[in-house]
């Protein structure tokens, strides 16, 4: 599959500002190569250059939004930190517990651009004044790992991290941290568990992670592909990064986005936000693989809803996609060809997200291995009257204001959506 554009540019540094840097054989670019692409000069600028409120301010301004699925604004997030400057005690946390069945965006620019995502994080240390931050890493990447692990210790030696940093006087330290690879742990204040040493569950919300987070301290939770947005927005100021958008677009900047499935190229492409889903699934993905016929499409990971064919046309926006009802999620998308059966997708989704319940609230632990049990038995064409209107109840039991956090929400989503559109497949599972 392919990632992004692989001749790496000038003109692209304008256009493509996570993916530029990248080199066409795939292999990490370490710090002299960084260097000579021009990176840690937004670093420099920020360090050496800006106050401090004017990087928050500018974040805010550039219209970033969160690229993990729920799409907060970054700028406001940020903002949520505590200004009061005897507060030293505080953490910024890169969730980087990528584990969206179908998304792997951030593990690729983790494996081949770790600079890009060090950066980041100096420049929106310094903005929030954290001295200290983390990554938290899905366990299973074990090459991400090992090249952040390399990158920091080459920014280390270049005096880009540690102590008065490029003389400023700032001081950052970073640490890669892995997980043991569960689902829940992408969810911020489990992960905040599991990083203090506890059992990832998720916590009441509010106090959000900005008031209470890492052992009780301000900490600013954001995702790879955000923070990898930062050093170019510094750069290059906000006028630039809005202009990057489609005009008229709700969302500003650009997005990993990709398609996956019976298609004919599968990969990852930076793209312009506006984009619709017709354009990334025929222009980039080159449309369905021949003999296959597209039967629906989930935009952007298994907790977000499917859509048909005709829903294409929409814009794919942090918001939803369109006005049709779904949220966009990671963007990377997958196409459902007319030779899979809707019941046996469902019961492989459904029994990823029962298994990944951390079991702290009922309707999660109890509701999921329900529809698991329900879908089982449909799959055999073994169900019984009212199995199709009690899944339905348990998609509403399930869903949003049910639960602590977004699981159970987002595993029932792709399920009610399902039945929405495909009932008969459902239907023929009766016995
Ligand atoms: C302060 C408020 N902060 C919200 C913050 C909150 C969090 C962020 C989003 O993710 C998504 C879902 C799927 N004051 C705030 C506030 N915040 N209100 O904003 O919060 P929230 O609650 O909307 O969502 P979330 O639980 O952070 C849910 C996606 O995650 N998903 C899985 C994604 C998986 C990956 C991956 O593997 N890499 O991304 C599954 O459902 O799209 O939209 O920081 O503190 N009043």
């Amino acid at each position: 599959a392919s990632f992004g554009p692989i001749n790496s540019s000038a003109r692209q540094e304008q256009t493509h500002p996570l993916t530029w840097r990248l080199r066409a054989d795939g292999e990490p670019v370490w710090l002299d190569e960084y260097r000579q692409k021009n990176g840690y000069a937004a670093a420099r600028k920020a360090l050496l250059e800006m106050a401090q409120a004017d990087i928050v301010q500018q974040v805010k301004d550039s219209g970033l939004k969160g690229r993990g699925g729920a799409g907060f604004p970054t700028g406001v997030k940020w903002g949520l930190m505590p200004a009061d400057d005897s507060i030293t005690t505080r953490y910024l946390l890169c969730n980087a517990d990528e584990m969206e069945p179908n998304t792997w965006k951030d593990r690729m620019l983790m494996e081949q651009l770790p600079h890009q995502l060090i950066e980041g994080m100096l420049i929106s240390a310094r903005a929030l004044k954290t001295y200290r931050g983390y990554i938290f890493l899905r366990g299973e990447y074990v090459d991400a790992a090992r090249n952040l692990n390399r990158a920091i210790d080459e920014a280390k030696a270049a005096g880009l991290l540690g102590k008065n940093i490029l003389g400023t006087g700032f001081d950052f330290e970073l640490f890669v941290h892995t997980g043991a690879g569960r689902y829940i742990c992408g969810e911020e204040t489990a992960l905040i568990n599991s990083l203090e040493g506890r059992r990832a569950n998720p916590r009441a919300k509010p106090p959000f992670p900005a008031a209470a987070g890492v052992w009780g301290k301000p900490t600013c939770v954001n995702n790879v592909e955000t923070l990898n947005n930062v050093p170019a927005i510094v750069l290059n100021g906000v006028d630039w990064y809005k202009s990057l958008a489609r005009p008229g677009s709700e969302d500003m900047g650009t997005k990993l986005m990709g398609f996956s499935g019976k298609v004919k190229t599968p990969g990852i492409w930076e793209v312009p936000f506006g984009i619709s889903a017709r354009e990334l699934f025929e222009d980039f993905a080159g449309g369905m693989r021949d003999g296959y016929t597209l039967k629906c499409w989930q935009p952007g990971g298994a907790g977000t809803g499917f859509l048909l064919p005709e829903h294409l046309e929409a814009s794919m926006y942090a918001g939803g996609i369109g006005k049709v009802g779904t949220r966009m999620g990671t963007g990377l998308a997958l196409a459902v060809d007319t030779s899979i059966n809707m019941v046996s997708l469902l019961r492989n989704m459904e029994e990823f997200f029962a298994r990944e319940s951390c079991g702290w609230c009922t309707p999660c632990r109890d509701g999921l291995p329900w529809n698991v049990k329900i879908l089982r038995a449909l799959e055999k064409g073994q169900g019984e009257p009212g199995d199709i209107e009690l899944l339905e109840h348990l998609v509403r039991s399930c869903g949003p204001g049910k639960t602590f956090c977004a699981h159970a929400p987002g595993a029932v989503e792709p399920l009610g959506s399902a039945i929405k559109y495909f009932r008969a497949e459902f239907e023929a599972g009766l016995a």
